[in-house]
């Protein structure tokens, strides 16, 4: 991965989950030491803080279900804004959440960034699910479950960004990986879409290595960008317990950072969310110091230096 400046961006953000805690996630990033494992792998860091939502003045929800959906459009907004803006410079951006809410923003700025520089973004969504609800669909209406399907330009988002998405990612260049709870309307949109998933059924059977190759190859043959959006509950609950949502039957500790390993041989990733982490209900950190060590995995941490793998 060449020596971009790294930029941390706080979004303490809970009220897309069911559950209060992510707002304090940015923060244990800081706490579990993210800018000194990265700076000890030779990377520059700059953290630009904590930021905070847009005005959103008299946004309504679309209806009675969805819950929150003024400040899922205040942080959507200075999301959108401020990735496009890291998205058109020569620097690797690290959105630190905040509930999965976050990556309707991140997402949809670093895919308008990347079309004008026209190439096309790549999403990598690593999670138990696959936060493909609509506002329609969603049962539950807590709004991390539906990004997903807001950068994918799905229908029935209106008033969320505040003006039309104009740069969509395209569902093909998406993959779910790791997924293990997916409700029925989502199910069908997947589908529909032609959106790509590795369930957990799918790690077992071929591994992560066939997998991820076969996704990085299509996006190296496209001059993609890739951005990874990490959910700590892609990981099993037994090393990531501090998350809200939690589906037994994740990704081991190896598997998790033979992604990130691999991802980083690749060369191709430019830019990444760290989401859902709730400290609350973490057990001394592990959790957080886990997401912490993935991320240096994907920045280059090896025990042995071995030529890298061509794709
Ligand atoms: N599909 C369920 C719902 O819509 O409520 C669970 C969503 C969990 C979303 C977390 C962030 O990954
Ligand atoms: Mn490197
Ligand atoms: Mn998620
Ligand atoms: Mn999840």
């Amino acid at each position: 991965m060449e020596r971009q400046e790294i930029v941390l961006v706080g979004a303490p953000v809970e009220e897309g989950a069911g559950r209060k805690g992510c707002v304090m996630g940015p923060d244990a990033y800081r706490t579990a030491g993210l800018a000194v494992t990265l700076e000890a792998l030779g990377h520059a860091v700059k953290d630009l803080g904590n930021l905070k939502p847009a005005q959103t003045g008299n946004v309504r929800a679309p209806n009675g279900t969805v819950k929150n959906f003024a400040a899922y459009a205040g942080w959507t907004r200075v999301l959108h804004a401020q990735a496009a803006a890291l998205g058109s410079k020569n620097v690797f951006p690290i959105y630190l959440g905040g509930d999965h809410s976050i990556a309707a923003g991140t997402v949809s700025g670093q895919a308008k960034a990347a079309a004008e520089r026209n190439r096309p973004l790549f999403v990598l969504w690593l999670d138990a699910h696959s936060d493909f609800h609509t506002l329609d669909s969603t049962a539950s209406g807590n709004l991390h479950g539906t990004p997903l399907a807001f950068v994918a330009g799905m229908p029935g988002f209106d008033g969320l960004l505040g003006q039309a998405l104009a740069h969509p990612v395209t569902p093909q260049n998406i993959e779910v990986m790791g997924v293990r709870s997916i409700d029925d309307p989502e199910r069908a949109l997947l589908l529909d879409q032609g959106v790509g998933v590795s369930d957990m059924r799918r790690i077992d059977e071929e591994g992560i290595p066939a997998i991820l190759s076969a996704f990085l190859n299509r996006v190296k043959a496209a001059n993609g960008l890739l951005h990874v959006s990490l959910d700590v509950d892609f990981l099993d609950p037994e090393i990531a317990p501090a998350v809200g949502t939690t589906v037994p039957g994740g990704t081991t500790f190896r598997e998790a950072h033979l992604v990130m390993e691999m991802l980083h041989d690749s060369g191709l990733v430019s830019s990444l969310d760290l989401v859902e982490l709730n400290p609350f209900l973490d057990e001394r950190g592990k959790t957080a110091r886990l997401m912490v060590d993935l991320a240096g995995s994907l920045f280059g941490r090896r025990v042995f230096d071995r030529p890298t793998r061509s794709f």
